[in-house]
């Protein structure tokens, strides 16, 4: 399905929400909230977080430095730990939750599940935290994270921040290449990992991959030490410390720790995580999130978004009625994880999911055996997901019992309006909110949503901007702001907001060439949108050369660096295609070296250049190996051709006389049909 069939399906029905409060309040109430942004970001800071020492200034100087010049700071001089505000604050009085859970872990076998109580996080937090300081981790160190979707994941990050320091969360997808790039960009003397992880029945070898990547030349002479959780399974653990220099043996080095650690308490500016992500570049960029900004809006946002308040009493076991079970069942390797299974819920004092398996394993009725099973009221999850559940019908829903759901979230993409509708008709049963979160790596949580029970729904639109955030819509080529409504342009955001990234490690010009300077005085989204006369927001997709596959994004550049670095390669051009389920799929044009014929075995090897380079989440759809690519005279590949070729618009295609060898084009067109 195209990206403009997808908006074509029926976008103007409007679904109430159960609507509990008039939309004028909550418009008025957003109007308010941007009129002074310090103010508001202020009043919340004091009244949701817990701080050792206010931020000087008062309300009027909680925000300082400007867009333009990429120099902003929330909340500086203000001191606070964020596991203090995440785990510690709770066990304690006035909260006294400490037995109340904090996660719920439902492992790889839909019969694995474990709950940790806010007190026995807190415990595991401070002894894996003397662990990391025993082993040398001081305030400030990088600490790269490659892990399962086990608690110990969690618990290591919330660790890392009750002693300062920064921590680096490697998706376990990817590759022992894009690991060790990583670790050499953040100078990360020490990686934390498990000897194994699992997923829909298969082992992931992390131990082993991490290995590979710690070995290359590139970061062998940076990383320390390899601290290695045993696997949940016996079996994967079978090496011996000491013999690998590096290599502590994590989990009874934990154990035999003290389960008290006092927090150190940072600055609101202080790094609390690096969190790479792709651009229009071949190399990834570390985005950097400080610690006050970032929690406050993690929390806020949470809470705004999916109708859940902040717990402030122990829960009484006798009245269910008040009680929300949250599940987003993302990877807390992405950004989404980090916000939404880790740092926001539990800042609000909420249990968390965490899920380690796959919506397919054991078959496609997982996620709807646990909605039924943990009696999940809040469900998080993304387009892509829904559409290859879809795929199977409507049976594997209407087998379990999903009364309990309140509110169905997504992420990542925009979801199409076919998906919309089967999420919320067929899930929801035509009860639940369907909150459609925008947001990026960048902005640190939701900057779009519509709030449950308070926002009519659209089905393919994100809706409205979220309290504190100051939407723009640019005219792409004069960058002046279009007031009025209906529009159509690039995203962008106004004012400062807590959550967004302060920068790109080691490379601020790389962030403010980015975000800030395309449009002096904006944030940059890289997304292109549509305001309907309503002020709805709709995304049209990225504007820049970063591909969005099954909601990952991943850039252009990547792929064709990794395709590029195989002998055989001369030339590469990397574009999207429209794919059903993925949202985006992945073709690659390549031409050879002289001397290298096109063979099976020689694609097969492209394929894996790209999945060894990157990790197998981005294996292309296609590769198309020809003898040229359609270049101007200038010596330009044609990107735009390129593209209308992969997704067969040969109607459109344009003109192709400006091209040095036209003749290429019906070549291309010829090599791409066979793949259909
Ligand atoms: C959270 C996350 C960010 C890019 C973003 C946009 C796309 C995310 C969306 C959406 C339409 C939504 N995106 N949510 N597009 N509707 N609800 O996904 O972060 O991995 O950094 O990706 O994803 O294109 O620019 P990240």
């Amino acid at each position: 399905m195209s990206k403009s069939e997808i908006q074509e399906e029926s976008p103007m029905e409007v679904y109430d929400a159960n609507t509990t409060a008039p939309l004028s309040s909550h418009k008025a109430h957003h109007a308010s909230s941007i009129r002074d942004v310090s103010s508001y970001w202020s009043n919340l800071a004091t009244s949701k977080l817990e701080w050792f020492a206010p931020h000087v200034g008062g309300a009027s100087g909680a925000l300082s430095g400007s867009l333009i010049d990429g120099s902003v700071s929330w909340f500086a001089g203000g001191k606070l730990n964020v596991c203090h505000n995440a785990v510690d604050r709770y066990c304690h009085a006035p909260y006294d939750r400490g037995n109340d859970v904090a996660i719920v872990w439902e492992g790889d076998e839909p019969t694995s599940v474990l709950r940790i109580t806010y007190d026995e996080l807190r415990m595991e937090v401070c002894r894996i935290s003397n662990a990391l300081m025993f082993g040398g981790v001081r305030r400030g160190d990088v600490v790269t994270l490659y892990m399962p979707m086990v608690p110990e994941l969690a618990m290591t990050m919330l660790a890392c921040a009750r002693i300062g320091a920064v921590h680096s969360v490697i998706f376990a997808g990817f590759s022992a290449d894009a690991i060790a790039d990583r670790i050499q960009d953040a100078n990360s003397f020490y990686v934390v990992t498990a000897s194994e992880g699992r997923r829909g029945g298969r082992v992931l070898p992390l131990k082993s991959i991490c290995d590979d990547a710690i070995s290359k030349e590139r970061c062998a002479n940076i990383v320390r030490r390899v601290f290695v959780f045993d696997g949940k399974d016996e079996g994967g653990d079978k090496w011996e410390e000491g013999k690998e220099g590096k290599h502590v043996r994590f989990t009874p080095l934990v154990a035999s720790m003290r389960p008290v650690c006092p927090c150190v308490w940072m600055d609101a500016e202080d790094p609390l995580f690096i969190l790479y992500t792709s651009g229009s570049t071949g190399r990834p960029k570390g985005l950097v999130h400080t610690t006050g900004g970032y929690a406050l809006f993690a929390m806020v946002t949470t809470a705004n978004s999916f109708g859940l308040s902040q717990q402030t009493g122990p829960s009484d076991p006798h009245n269910m009625s008040n009680r929300d079970v949250y599940a987003c069942v993302a990877d807390a390797g992405w950004i989404t994880g980090h916000t939404y299974i880790v740092y926001g819920p539990l800042l609000n004092g909420l249990s968390t999911f965490m899920f380690e398996s796959t919506p397919m394993y054991p078959d496609c009725g997982r996620y709807w055996d646990m909605v039924q099973r943990h009696g999940i009221t809040v469900f998080y999850t993304a387009p892509t997901a829904i559409r290859s559940l879809m795929r199977y019908g409507d049976d594997a829903p209407r087998r379990y019992d999903l009364s309990s759901l309140r509110v169905l979230g997504t992420v990542g993409e925009p979801i199409n309006p076919a998906a919309w509708k089967w999420y919320y008709d067929v899930i929801g049963n035509g009860r639940c909110s369907v909150v459609d979160t925008y947001w990026q790596t960048e902005t640190g949580g939701h900057v779009i949503a519509n709030l449950p029970g308070i926002t009519p729904m659209k089905p393919g639109s994100c809706t409205l901007p979220c309290y504190g955030i100051d939407l723009a819509v640019l005219d792409p080529t004069t960058g002046k702001e279009i007031e009025t409504s209906p529009a159509e342009g690039v995203l962008a955001i106004k004012q400062p907001w807590p959550g967004m990234a302060r920068t790109c490690l080691g490379d601020h010009q790389r962030y403010l060439a980015v975000y800030m300077k395309p449009y002096p005085g904006y944030y940059f989204t890289g997304d292109g949108c549509r305001r309907d006369e309503d002020g709805y927001i709709w995304i049209t997709g990225r504007v820049d050369d970063v591909l969005n596959v099954s909601g990952h994004r991943i850039g252009t550049a990547e792929v064709e660096s990794a395709l590029v670095a195989h002998y055989s390669v001369a030339q590469a051009a990397v574009v999207g295609i429209p794919h059903e389920i993925k949202g985006q799929g992945i073709c690659c044009y390549v031409t050879l070296v002289e001397g290298y014929p096109e063979t099976d075995a020689l694609v097969k090897e492209l394929y894996l250049a790209v999945r060894t380079h990157i990790g197998p989440f981005a294996t292309p759809d296609m590769i198309v190996v020809n003898g040229a690519l359609p270049m101007t005279r200038s010596g330009k590949i044609m990107r735009r051709i390129l593209r209308k070729i992969a997704s067969s618009e040969l109607d459109t295609i344009g003109d192709t006389t400006t091209l040095s060898d036209p003749s290429v084009v019906d070549e291309l067109i010829l090599k791409v049909d066979k793949f259909f």
